[in-house]
């Protein structure tokens, strides 16, 4: 009765579980950024009552929420209550969207990155093969270079490698 679908199940393995339940939530599959339009039409479909505040109810009654398990439900209201007076306001829940969203989407998809980085660079030397490797995985990761080059320029300076030719 509380078993997530088999779509979150996928995510959730993904972006581990308080993630997925967050960005479910917000009614999001993560595989796109949240726009404001997209966090706006997910509280206003929340907010039943149309008093422009989400209630604890409301909020389990959400598709998304009531396949969670109460407690779970309740974690996740206080966590987007942020001035904790027992209703969520359109800024909170807004807030946490994109907060959410940043911290979900952007570590993992990083983290991908330099794993993939991190397997090319054990020799200290991306061959041209691994170059192009990790080109084709920025692309999937849809990763622009710019990121590319500071992800891979903060994991070298972490490993101490200086860069400068
Ligand atoms: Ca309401
Ligand atoms: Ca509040």
């Amino acid at each position: 009765m509380l078993e997530l679908s088999e779509g979150n199940g996928d995510l959730a393995k993904r972006y581990g579980k308080s993630g997925i339940n967050m960005m479910s939530v917000f009614a999001t599959t993560g595989d796109a950024p949240i726009d404001e339009r997209e966090i706006k039409e997910a509280f206003t479909s929340m907010d039943q009552n149309k008093d422009n505040v989400i209630s604890l109810d409301e909020f389990s009654n959400a598709p998304e929420v009531s396949k969670l398990p109460p407690e779970t439900r309740s974690e996740l209201f206080d966590e987007i209550d942020l001035n904790a007076d027992g209703v969520i306001q359109y800024d909170e829940f807004r807030i946490q969207a994109q907060v959410t969203e940043s911290e979900v989407l952007s570590t993992n998809i990083e983290e991908a990155y330099l794993e993939a980085y991190k397997v090319a660079m054990e020799d200290f030397i991306i061959t041209d093969d691994e170059r192009k490797m990790l080109k084709i995985q920025a692309k999937i990761l849809g990763l622009s270079e710019q990121r590319v080059i500071e992800l891979e320029r903060i994991h070298n300076s972490e490993l101490g490698i200086d860069e400068s030719k």
